[in-house]
C-alpha cells in the first residue's frame, strides 16, 4: 500500500513546483530567525529573493556537522524553545553529540514519514511490529514507534538488548515485522539457533532494518537465516531520524522523501553538484521542517540518485542503498578501501561468519590491516592444514580486491563482540597516537 498517494506518486513537475515553494518558504525562515544562516547567506552575497525555485538551490552555503556543534546545543534551531516538545541527540562517538529539536508539526510530519516506510517495506495495520532500536536519545526507538501507530499496526515496544526476552515476545506476540540494526538481525537469527527455538513456529516475515551501513551479501544472508524480506531503512537525527528514505518490496533503491526532505549528491571534494547516476556525497535541505531546518546539511553518505520511477508505482526519487560513507573510508598504504568492501568478500566464503574486526595499526611505519574472521559453526576444522588453507584462501580473495596485503587471523565462534545497536567493526590504533 502506497500511504500517501498525492505526495509519492506525483509528477517531476508538479514534485519541483512544490519543492521549489517550500524551499523559497524555507529560506526565508531560516535567513529572517537564525543568525548563523544569515551571516553565512551574507557572505555568500545572497539574500532571501536570490532564491525562487529549486535550481537555485546549489547557490546556497553548506551546513554541516561542525556547524551543528559549533552551535551546540540549540543555536542552530529556528524558534524559541517554548515551540519545541522533543529533543533527541545523535549517538556521535566523537566530541560533542549533535542535539535536534522538534515541534509539535515536525513530529507530526516524522510519524508521516515512518508510516510511509513501513508502507512501503509492506507493513500494514494487521502486523506486529517489535521494536528493538534503543529508546532514549537516539532517534531509532521513538521514530520507529510513532510511525507504527500512525499507521495503525500494534507497536511492541521492547527498545534494544536483552536478547533471550526479545525472542520470547517475538514467540509470545506473534511478532511479525522486526526493527532493528542489520547486525542485530543477524545476532538475532544467531541467538534463535542457539535456544533451538523453531523458526516455523515464528510469524516473523519482514524486517526494516537501518542505521547503519550493510550490504547485498548481509542482506541475503539476514533473509536466509532469518526466512525474511529484509527492507533498508535509512535516515539520520539531523533531517529527522528514520524515515528519510526507504525501500520498497522492489529492493531497488531506498524512496527518499523528497517533498520533505531534498536530497542532491556532490562531488566530496570539488563540492559541485552531481549528475544522476553518479556517485558522491549526500546532501539535504529539510524543506518542511520547523525546529531544526537544515540548509544543504552534508551527510557523509555515499549513494546515487535515480529519478526513474518505480515499478511500485511511487515516484519519488531513489538513492542507491548505501554501503559507505566519506569519512569511513580508510586509507592503507594510500589504497582507499571501505569496510563494507572487506564485508562482502568476507560473505562471499563460506566456511566464515558474518562477524569480524578490522585491525589497522601502524608498524615500523607501515600500515596493516589485519581482519579477525569468525569461522562458521558448521566448519569446524579440526585440522592446522584446513584452517591455514581457508585462511590462505581468504587472504587472496581479501588481497586481490583490495590490492594490498592483509594479515588475516581466523577465531573462534563467538569471540567477536555482537551489537544491540550500531556495530563498531574498525579499530583505527593509528588515530590513538
Ligand atoms: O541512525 C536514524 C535511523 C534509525 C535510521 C533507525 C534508520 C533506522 P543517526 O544515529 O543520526 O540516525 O545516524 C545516522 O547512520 O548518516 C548513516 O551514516 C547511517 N545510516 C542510517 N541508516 C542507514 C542505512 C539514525 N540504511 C547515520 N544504510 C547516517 C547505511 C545508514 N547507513
Amino acid at each position: 500500500m502506497i500511504w500517501n498517494r498525492t505526495n509519492e506518486c506525483m509528477t517531476r513537475d508538479e514534485m519541483s513546483v512544490l519543492q521549489s515553494e517550500r524551499l523559497r518558504e524555507l529560506i526565508e525562515r531560516v535567513y529572517f530567525n537564525v543568525p548563523y544562516y544569515r551571516e553565512k547567506m551574507q557572505a555568500a552575497g545572497l539574500g532571501p529573493d536570490d532564491i525562487r525555485s529549486r535550481e537555485d538551490l546549489h547557490k546556497l552555503p553548506f551546513t554541516t556537522k561542525d556547524d551543528l556543534r559549533d552551535n551546540y546545543p540549540f543555536g542552530l534551531f529556528a524558534l524559541p524553545t517554548s515551540e519545541i516538545i522533543r529533543l533527541h541527540a545523535s549517538s556521535g562517538t566523537t566530541g560533542k553529540p549533535t542535539v535536534v529539536g522538534y515541534t509539535r508539526k515536525d513530529l507530526a510530519t516524522w510519524s508521516e514519514v515512518v508510516a510511509r516506510t513501513l508502507s512501503c517495506a509492506g507493513v500494514s495495520r494487521d502486523d506486529f511490529i517489535q521494536i528493538a532500536y534503543g529508546y532514549g536519545l537516539f532517534t531509532g526507538g521513538l521514530g520507529l514507534h510513532y510511525g507504527g501507530e500512525k499507521l495503525g499496526a500494534v507497536v511492541i515496544p521492547v527498545s534494544g538488548g536483552n536478547t533471550a526476552r526479545q525472542l520470547q515476545i517475538m514467540q509470545d506476540f506473534s511478532t511479525t515485522v522486526i526493527a532493528c540494526t542489520p547486525s542485530y538481525a543477524l545476532y538475532l537469527a544467531e541467538s534463535i539457533d542457539e535456544l533451538k527455538i523453531d523458526r516455523k513456529k515464528l510469524k516473523l516475515r519482514t524486517g526494516v532494518f537501518g542505521a547503519e551501513p550493510w550490504t547485498e551479501n548481509m542482506r541475503r544472508e539476514i533473509e536466509l537465516k532469518l526466512g525474511i524480506k529484509a527492507i533498508d531503512i535509512y535516515g539520520l537525527s539531523e533531517i529527522i531520524g528514520p524515515g528519510v528514505a526507504s525501500e520498497c518490496l522492489f529492493q531497488e533503491g531506498l524512496h527518499v522523501n523528497e517533498d520533505h526532505f531534498m536530497p542532491e549528491v556532490i562531488d566530496p571534494v570539488t563540492l559541485k553538484p552531481l549528475d544522476e547516476g553518479e556517485e558522491g556525497e549526500l546532501v539535504f535541505t529539510t524543506v518542511t521542517k520547523e525546529g531544526l531546518p537544515l540548509v544543504r546539511y552534508r551527510t557523509r553518505d555515499l549513494t546515487s540518485l535515480d529519478y526513474e520511477p518505480c515499478k511500485c508505482g511511487r515516484t519519488l526519487v531513489r538513492m542507491k542503498k548505501c554501503t559507505g560513507r566519506s569519512d569511513d573510508m580508510l586509507i592503507i598504504r594510500g589504497v582507499n578501501i571501505f569496510p563494507s568492501t572487506i564485508e562482502s568478500v568476507l560473505l562471499e566464503i563460506s566456511e566464515t561468519s558474518p562477524h569480524y574486526l578490522l585491525v589497522i595499526d601502524r608498524v615500523n611505519n607501515m600500515d596493516v590491516l589485519q581482519v579477525l574472521v569468525e569461522v562458521d559453526q558448521q566448519f569446524f576444522l579440526d585440522r592446522i592444514g584446513q584452517l591455514e588453507s581457508l585462511r590462505k584462501k581468504i587472504s587472496s580473495s581479501l588481497e586481490s580486491t583490495l590490492g594490498v596485503s592483509v594479515d588475516v587471523r581466523l577465531v573462534e565462534h563467538k569471540t567477536i563482540e555482537r551489537f544491540e545497536g550500531k556495530a563498531k567493526r574498525v579499530i583505527d590504533k593509528r588515530k590513538l597516537t
